[in-house]
């Protein structure tokens, strides 16, 4: 996969490059691009934004430096993109993804369905937002996802953008050591799917006076397979209950009604 990031704070995403997004780029699982918007402002103060037509609170992010930007950096400026030889079939358009406390929100199912995309360019804004003919311009050429990851107002996307790379590189093939990692998500379809996930242990079996629950030494699959579940339950409930309103009554089964 190949991400790129238009913002006017570069450094903001150097987290990029540690931990886990780190070494999926360093093994070349990810192909990362950080740009800096100013590169494509051309006055002297390298302007990015302006005061808001209809007047109000705050600055908007200006359509010129966008537009160049988005124009170059998706390809739409006519340089042929990387691994599509002329005459090759017509490359796909990256997925545009607006950060914005606006937008839909990002979830599990979201994360998923951007990393099964070859290419993913990040518009984060700082101010009020970017001039909405940039995102209307954009959605002519390629499709655009304005996303929140939350209902809580941010400065601006980067810090939005770091959750979003992060959620959607450990999906890619070969970034998790283990694939059931992810398979047996909380959000992840399945058995589990829609609850959080109860407690976990590890060594020494005693510690501070505290024993692991039985079952877990147990060795008997089945008991634990129906205890994990159990307490799964019991912690969306106590925590999530919006979780279980929306779960399909089918979901639970007689065990489940019980508890
Ligand atoms: Cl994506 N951006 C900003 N600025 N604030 C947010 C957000 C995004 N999601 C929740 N709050």
């Amino acid at each position: 996969m190949r991400i790129d990031v238009i913002t006017i704070f570069p450094e903001y995403l150097e987290p990029l490059n540690v931990s886990l997004v780190g070494k999926a780029h360093a093994r070349g699982l990810l192909r990362l691009g950080v740009h800096d918007l100013r590169r494509w402002t051309h006055d002297r103060h390298r302007t990015v934004d302006d005061t808001p037509f209809g007047g109000g609170p705050g600055m908007v992010m200006k359509p010129e430096p966008w537009g160049e930007a988005l124009d170059e950096v998706t390809g739409a400026a006519g340089h042929p993109q990387e691994g599509s030889p002329a005459g090759g079939p017509e490359p796909q358009p990256p997925v545009l993804v607006v950060p914005t406390p606006s937008g839909r929100p990002f979830t599990q199912q979201v994360a998923v369905e951007l990393s099964q995309r070859p290419w993913l360019v990040f518009a984060p804004a700082r101010y009020e937002g970017i001039d909405r003919r940039v995102i209307e311009d954009a959605g002519t050429r390629m499709p655009v996802r304005e996303l929140s990851i939350g209902d809580y107002v941010l400065a601006g996307g980067e810090a939005a953008v770091l959750v979003m790379v992060e959620a959607v590189a450990r999906l890619l093939p070969g970034v998790l050591g283990n694939v059931r990692s992810h398979q047996e998500d909380s959000f992840a379809p399945g058995p589990m799917a829609n609850l959080l996930e109860g407690p976990v242990y590890t060594k020494p079996p005693v510690w501070r006076d505290r024993a692991v629950p039985e079952v877990l030494l147990s060795g008997h699959h089945g008991r634990i397979e129906r205890w994990r579940r159990d307490e799964a339950l019991r912690r969306t409930a106590a925590l999530r209950p919006d979780l279980i309103e929306r779960t399909e009554p089918d979901a639970f089964d007689a065990a489940d009604r019980k508890l």
